[in-house]
């Protein structure tokens, strides 16, 4: 079984976009759970990628083949990790902030809150603040979570937090956020109402906050 695991990794870190549903498919069949290759292969593979990166060992395109790689295979779990035929335990909006284009972190907490049996409407990514008022005013959903993967577009989610308060929306919708550079601290000082640093503690937050 870590055999696979390993094998997927691998095709992650090298970007094997070709044989990464083939490599799902065939740990699937063997008795691997989805929730093992997306936590001990996937994302422990794209932290590598992210190391190599930052060490100038690869650079951008190979970063992009990884994560083109890691969304393919994320296709083939989501149907997996998606509960089906349950009542809907709430509305949360996601997306991944203006000026920010990283959405395997999103897409993620995505397929976990909709497994754990919340609706989840994608709004997508480089979202502009006007964007997402506007997709408050017509969902109406319980929670708006913000993805952001890059320093200079942490300060977007504080615009998002302050627009809300401007239209006088704040009382409405809880937001939850999250995304590498983003902790407790930083959420604490915006205003947010929750941080989860993964999309198991996303589900959690959101459990937390639609009481
Ligand atoms: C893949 C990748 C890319 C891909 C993105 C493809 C895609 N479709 O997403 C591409 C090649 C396009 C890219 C581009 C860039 N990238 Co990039 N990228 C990465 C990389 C390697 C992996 C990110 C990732 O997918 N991680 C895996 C997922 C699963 O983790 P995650 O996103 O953190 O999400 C988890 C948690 O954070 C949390 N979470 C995430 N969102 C939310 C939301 C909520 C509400 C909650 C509760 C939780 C939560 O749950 C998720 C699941 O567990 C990271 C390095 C790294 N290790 O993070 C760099 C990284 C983020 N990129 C970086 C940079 C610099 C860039 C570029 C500026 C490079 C360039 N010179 O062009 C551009 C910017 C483009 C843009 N405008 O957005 C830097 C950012 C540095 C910084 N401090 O700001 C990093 C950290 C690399 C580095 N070490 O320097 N990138």
């Amino acid at each position: 079984m870590s055999n696979h695991l390993e094998i997927i990794k691998e095709a992650i870190i090298g970007g094997k976009h070709k044989d990464v549903e083939e490599l799902v498919r065939s740990a699937l069949d063997d008795g691997v759970s989805a929730n093992a290759i997306v936590n001990e292969a996937m994302i422990p593979g794209m932290d590598v990628v992210g190391k190599k990166f930052s060490n100038n060992e690869i650079f951008v395109p190979e970063m992009l083949v990884a994560a083109v790689t890691m969304n393919k295979g994320l296709d083939i779990l989501k149907p997996i990790l998606k509960q089906s035929g349950s009542k809907s335990k709430g509305t949360i909006v996601m997306c991944t902030v203006k000026g920010d284009l990283h959405d395997i972190g999103k897409n993620l907490v995505i397929m976990m809150l909709e497994g754990a049996g919340f609706d989840v409407i994608d709004v997508g990514v480089d979202t502009s603040v006007d964007k997402l008022i506007d997709a408050v005013k017509q969902i109406k959903p319980d929670v708006l979570g913000l993805s952001a993967l890059l320093t200079t577009t942490l300060p977007e989610m504080a615009k998002v937090i302050q627009s809300l308060e401007a239209n006088g929306m704040r009382g409405e919708v809880k937001v939850m956020i999250g995304g590498a550079p983003v902790d407790a601290a930083y959420s604490e000082k915006i205003g947010a109402d929750g941080y989860g640093r993964d999309a198991a503690q996303a589900v959690e937050v959101a459990r937390r906050l639609i009481v």
